[in-house]
């Protein structure tokens, strides 16, 4: 789109305007710098505050916006006393309290996801869910490649969405959190779906009614709807009047799961679209995601077969499920980005033998009895790690052996010790990792040498 034209959409939708409004943007990390170098491109008056003393972002910053008022180790109240609109980043909380006198003196709050949707000019796929999200962004975009479109994905997987504008693009791939989503007006994307709701983020959302809210906000507009048949909170979002597509892994849908001639097949109303064996991916709520990226797809026309190509030879992220390596007979799984409750129970129920468990961190809120009946069906032992590693301790009340480790070295020899050949180990710790790690990748990086360290 051109710049006059975003500047229109911006000064209609949110009064913001070159010459009157000035803009304060909250936060200086990935997000931050995105919407500080789109504001500098567009041309409008900006400063950017952050509470940290070092923002990861401040060299960048200063070395490529030099005339630009920036305040850092503590929210600077005379640049929210000024501001008219604020840009908050992901990270930030709506309920900081200079955040809420600036928005009761009148300041309006706009996301980097809004200045992004009033940007793109092309359609938007948007996917939330507790779970999932990121596989799903990444199958979607490989099918979209497949299918001959030039797609560009992004959002909370990584790469911030105003740095993903291009006039090359055809088709934008959205993740989004509920962050984003909750400080997020214009989206209307052409499709979008929320995956799954569980418990997730409570330390920052007063509860699951209000997390789901949250998340069905993706549904502004009046794009295409792909909800999950199989999760009755998703299923109470179905909006009248609206195009919807479902999908299961449970029942007939849209999209679903039928067992054919001794084999199970992707189904897309009562047509195979392959079999499921031909799914690379572990996991029966992977069989879930590809079920909804192709809802997705097909509700933008993708080609369907183009669509399954992509499917057959998708490799799956890192840290989801991923298999380390076989050592004497035992097998290591890192799923270090099971940073929640539902995450290891759907890690633990693709499991037909007992596990051993590795999990703990930061609970965010959560209640980790809802853990106890999965891990009592499904491990044999846990050794557990982390600043709650006491709650789940205490939620299992010696129902099976737990042990505790203080680091994830420690962890990984307890669970060789305790393994024989035939078993499997399983890092799912449905708990995030910031407690002890820079991140869950950090996590799954560090559980991966440490394994690697056991090879003979
Ligand atoms: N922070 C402060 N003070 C500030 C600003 C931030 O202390 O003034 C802290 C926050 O509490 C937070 C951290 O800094 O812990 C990062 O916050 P941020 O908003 O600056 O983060 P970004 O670097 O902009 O990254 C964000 C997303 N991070 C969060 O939502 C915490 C990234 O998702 C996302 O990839 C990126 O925008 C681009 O869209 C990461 C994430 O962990 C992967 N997301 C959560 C999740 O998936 O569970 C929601
Ligand atoms: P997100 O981006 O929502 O965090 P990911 O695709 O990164 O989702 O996966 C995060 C974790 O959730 C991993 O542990 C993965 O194995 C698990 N997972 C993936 N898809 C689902 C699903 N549909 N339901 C439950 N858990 C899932």
């Amino acid at each position: 789109m051109d710049m006059a034209a975003v500047t229109d959409l911006l000064k209609k939708n949110f009064a913001l305007d070159l010459e009157n409004s000035k803009v304060l943007v909250v936060g200086l990390g990935n997000t931050g710098i995105s919407v500080a170098r789109y504001l500098q491109k567009l041309g409008f008056n900006f400063a950017i505050t952050d509470s940290r003393d070092k923002p990861p972002m401040i060299e960048v910053f200063l070395q490529q916006m030099l005339d630009t008022p920036v305040f850092t180790g503590g929210f600077d109240e005379a640049a929210f006393n000024v501001a008219t609109h604020l840009v908050v980043s992901p990270g930030v909380s709506l309920n900081e309290k200079s955040i809420i006198k600036a928005i009761a003196n009148g300041a309006k709050v706009v996301s980097d996801i809004d200045l992004f949707a009033c940007s793109a000019g092309v359609p938007i796929i948007a996917i939330t869910g507790s779970n999932g999200k990121s596989t799903v962004t990444t199958m979607l975009g490989e099918m979209a490649k497949s299918a001959g479109k030039k797609v560009v994905i992004g959002g909370n997987l990584g790469t911030p969405a105003l740095d993903l504008l291009t006039p090359a693009a055809e088709l934008y791939v959205l993740e989004l959190s509920s962050f984003q989503l909750e400080r997020t007006f214009v989206l209307n994307a052409t499709a979008a779906t929320v995956l799954n709701v569980s418990a997730d983020h409570l330390d920052r959302h007063a509860d699951i009614a209000e997390y789901a809210r949250e998340k069905q906000q993706v549904f502004n507009g009046n794009g295409a709807m792909v909800i999950n048949a199989d999760d009755p909170v998703v299923n109470a979002m179905r909006q009248a009047g609206r195009r919807i597509f479902t999908f299961s892994i449970k029942k007939e849908a849209d999209f679903y799961i039928a067992r054919k001639d001794d084999a199970e097949y992707l189904m897309h109303n009562k047509r195979r679209l392959m079999p499921l064996a031909e799914l690379p991916l572990e996991g029966r709520h992977n069989a879930a995601n590809a079920l909804a990226a192709l809802a997705l797809g097909v509700s933008i026309g993708l080609d369907e077969q183009a669509m399954c190509n992509a499917l057959r030879t998708f490799k799956g992220l890192d840290h989801r499920m991923q298999r380390v390596a076989e050592i004497r007979g035992v097998t290591w799984v890192n799923d270090s980005k099971a940073t929640n409750i539902g995450a290891c129970v759907a890690a633990l129920q693709g499991y037909q033998r007992k596990v051993i468990l590795i999990a703990g961190g930061d609970a965010k809120g959560a209640d980790m009895t809802e853990l106890t009946p999965i891990i009592k069906e499904k491990a044999k032992s846990v050794v557990l790690m982390g600043k709650d590693a006491r709650l789940i301790e205490q939620a299992l009340n010696r129902s099976i052996p737990a042990y505790s480790a203080g680091n994830m070295v420690e962890a990984v020899q307890i669970a060789a010790r305790l393994a024989q050949s035939g078993d499997n180990v399983l890092l799912s710790p449905a708990c995030a990792s910031l407690d002890q790690y820079k991140n869950y990748q950090d996590r799954g990086e560090q559980f991966t040498k440490a394994v690697l360290a056991l090879l003979p």
